[in-house]
């Protein structure tokens, strides 16, 4: 009986593990850094989003770290996981967020698509995400990408 009961809860863990919307893939990846300013950011999670519920921001660093600091990476993470920890539960206009257009806008999806408004301008990007998936849990997390600057391309 005691391992029948140490298979079932293996099972209920590993089943709860994979029933989180985790980012699986996206477009841009995190950490990019681009010669070309990406039209549409594509976020591809392991289970489908009540996007209704769901909250994605994206915002462009101010004092990003120079791309030739050995440390840009690090600084860069560092930066976007304070702005995250600041602006992910607020609502309301911020003149910091750079406006996009969400598809789908609702309903239930694993994929979704931001189109940014305006052409993104050179520079460092967080795009932060705290979504609700099917099974009810939330999760929150982000990425960074970095637009060159054309004389750096
Ligand atoms: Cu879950």
């Amino acid at each position: 009986m005691r391992r029948a009961g140490l298979v079932l809860a293996a099972a209920a863990l590993l089943g709860f593990a994979q029933a989180h919307a985790y980012l699986e893939s996206s477009t841009p990846a995190d950490g990019s850094v681009l010669e070309a300013a990406p039209g549409t950011l594509v976020l591809e999670f392991s289970e489908e989003l009540e996007v209704g519920f769901s909250t994605f921001k994206l915002f462009r660093l101010e004092n990003a770290p120079d791309v030739a600091d050995e440390n840009h990476a690090a600084k860069l993470n560092g930066m976007a996981a304070l702005l995250v920890t600041e602006v992910i539960g607020t609502s309301g206009p911020d003149d910091r967020a750079v406006a996009f257009e969400l598809a789908p806008g609702q309903g239930r999806s694993a994929r979704v698509t931001l189109t940014p408004a305006e052409p993104l301008a050179p520079g460092s990007y967080v795009l932060m995400w705290r979504v609700l998936s099917v099974d009810t849990h939330t999760l929150q997390d982000y990425l960074t990408f970095t637009v060159l600057e054309p004389a750096l391309r």
